[in-house]
């Protein structure tokens, strides 16, 4: 039988080049495919206005390679989506990743040949590859979501979705620019919109919290000081928490290392660290991520700073993010958001009090306006985590569906592996860490975990593995465990971490909340004792 790869990785983003890379240098033959023509991932696709990563530029890259990490000069703390590109490009380029990578051509649907213990790829292009294994490097936030309102497809004027942002400008300068979300893509837009809009209309649903990114230059000094400590850097990233070690100014990245506890505290208190803290007052307690009234305490510490900052008093009572827990959603760090209210060329649809009735050829009705458009940017989000992976026709032992197997909420064994799809890898996947630690440290691990099992089952002559039953069900108990109790999971928590955002999608934790370095262990424990919880013949 002709394989046309020992692997095939699924997605050229930072996993899927890392996962190349690591399993060539094995001397195993790879092949990735990729949907996008370019390389890149995330980084490819959001290239909307005031895209930018919110961990430290010097942290959000690779470790492996410590004369890549001495070259790279890294322009500001945190670096915008072009410069990110760039550096994935240039890993492209770096370690000759190209020859092996086809763009264009996304995987529609995977089959698992019994017979062969094999993988056979369809893609959009027609073509159709079988290798060994497959890596699914597809990404934990890469499956759009475009809301339908009744008459999209009538509006005359341009709709761009910044999670699919045009390599080609986008004509904005001097439009009249609708933008509905205000995650984290909407919040990064939003200051950058207005700085060419003719008008800016902000459809919000929900109020966001976000904080001051602070962001700034990185001096030839500060990256100096860190390139002289990045072994210790990395090892202090790989034994953190969310793979981040801090090397940022920002305060939200302050975590309270005292007792202060918020319900213990005297107004003056409260009083001097918003002066001394500002919007970051309300994350310098330690019980705030336990106790709902104490999340309610500092919520209003929040509340204050918006008050403070957004000068109409009705607009910055619409800015108050309430009704779900602090912590509960991801944090967004922003460049003079709340400011931007402040300009009169940027309008504020409260879509609670004013919900969206109909897209129109000309703009959008809501209940009680109707607002003129040329430019509708949809900042609406994501099929987080599962998304990518049940968008594709994954069929496996017995042909049965991974879409119709998720149905109820993904399972996983460790984030990699899924009773029913043998030979088969998730990179960064729900049941993993995934979207709640620092994605190169994180891939660097797990990619690195990935393809030493890899090594192993081919040094063994094994032709299948499987996740077992009951380590997927232990697995995903525990899962469960770590998050109840915590505000990710609150009742008035809806956020993408547990589904919410989508019609129909089962209300589901879908990260691992344990930590990297505990996830890790247990990854490093499982292979220690030759792969538990793994079926291998
Ligand atoms: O998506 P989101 P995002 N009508 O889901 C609204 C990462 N990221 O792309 O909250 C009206 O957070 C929705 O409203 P609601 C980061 O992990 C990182 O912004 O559902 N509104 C919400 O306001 C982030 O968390 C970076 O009520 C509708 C918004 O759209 C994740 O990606 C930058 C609607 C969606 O917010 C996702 O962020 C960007 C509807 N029908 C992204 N449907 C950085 O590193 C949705 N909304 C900085």
């Amino acid at each position: 039988m002709l394989l046309d790869a020992d692997v095939v990785v699924v997605g050229a983003g930072m996993c899927g080049l890392y996962a190349l890379k690591v399993l060539r240098d094995q001397g195993l033959r790879v092949l990735v495919l990729e949907k996008g023509s370019g390389v890149g991932g995330t980084w490819f696709w959001n290239r909307y206005p005031g895209a930018r990563c919110d961990i430290p530029s010097m942290e959000y890259s690779f470790g492996f390679d410590p004369e890549l990490e001495q070259d790279w000069e890294w322009t500001e703390h945190f670096a915008s989506q072009p410069e990110i590109e760039r550096y994935l490009n240039h890993l492209a380029d770096r370690y000759d990743l190209r020859r092996d990578i086809r763009l264009s051509t996304g995987v529609t649907a995977m089959t698992f040949d019994e017979d062969t213990d094999t993988w056979v790829f369809d893609t959009e292009t027609g073509e159709q590859f079988r290798a060994r294994f497959a890596v699914m490097a597809t990404g934990g936030l890469s499956a759009p979501y475009r809301p339908a309102w009744p008459g999209m497809d009538t509006f005359a004027g341009r709709i761009v979705q910044t999670s699919l942002w045009p390599e080609e400008p986008v004509e904005l300068e001097g439009k009249r620019i609708g933008i509905v979300g205000t995650g984290s893509s909407g919040v990064q837009a939003i200051p950058e919109l207005a700085k060419v809009a003719d008008h800016l209309t902000v459809f919000q649903r929900t109020a966001a919290f976000t904080w001051p990114s602070q962001n700034q230059p990185l001096s030839d000094d500060a990256q100096a000081a860190i390139k002289a400590r990045y072994r210790e850097l990395r090892a202090e990233q790989y034994a953190s928490f969310t793979g981040t070690a801090g090397t940022t100014g920002a305060v939200i990245f302050a975590v309270p290392t005292d007792d202060r506890r918020i319900l213990d505290s005297t107004h003056e208190e409260r009083v001097d660290a918003i002066e001394e803290h500002g919007f970051s007052a309300c994350r310098i307690w330690s019980d705030t991520a336990t106790d709902l009234d104490a999340n309610a305490m500092a919520v209003e510490l929040f509340h204050e700073m918006v008050r403070r900052t957004v000068k109409d008093p009705e607009v910055a009572d619409s800015l108050l993010p309430r009704g779900y827990p602090l912590g509960c959603k991801r944090p967004v760090l922003d460049a003079g958001y709340f400011e931007t209210f402040n300009l009169d060329h940027v309008s504020l649809v409260d879509l609670r009090k004013d919900p969206i009735q109909e897209v129109t050829a000309t703009g959008i009705r809501t209940e009680h306006q109707f607002i003129e458009l040329d430019v509708l940017v949809l900042a609406t989000g994501f099929d987080a985590m599962t998304g990518a992976l049940t968008r594709i026709d994954v069929r496996g032992r017995d042909g049965r569906l991974l879409r119709d197997d998720w149905v109820g909420g993904p399972r996983t064994y460790l984030g990699i592996g899924i009773v029913g799809y043998p030979n088969m890898f998730v990179c960064v996947g729900p049941g993993s860490p995934g979207v709640l630690a620092t994605y190169p440290t994180q891939i660097e691990l797990q990619v690195g975990w990935i393809s030493e099992f890899v090594r192993y089952l081919v040094e063994h002559d094994y032709t299948r593995v499987e996740a077992d039953l009951a380590a997927q069900d232990t697995w995903g108990e525990h899962v469960n465990e770590v998050a109840r109790g915590t505000m990710f999971t609150a009742e008035s928590c809806n956020s993408w971490y547990l589904g919410a955002n989508i019609e129909g999608k089962p209300r589901v934790f879908l990260p691992y909340v344990g930590g990297l370095p505990n996830y890790m262990a247990r990854c490093n424990e499982v292979a220690a004792q030759g792969y538990e919880g793994f079926v291998l013949s």
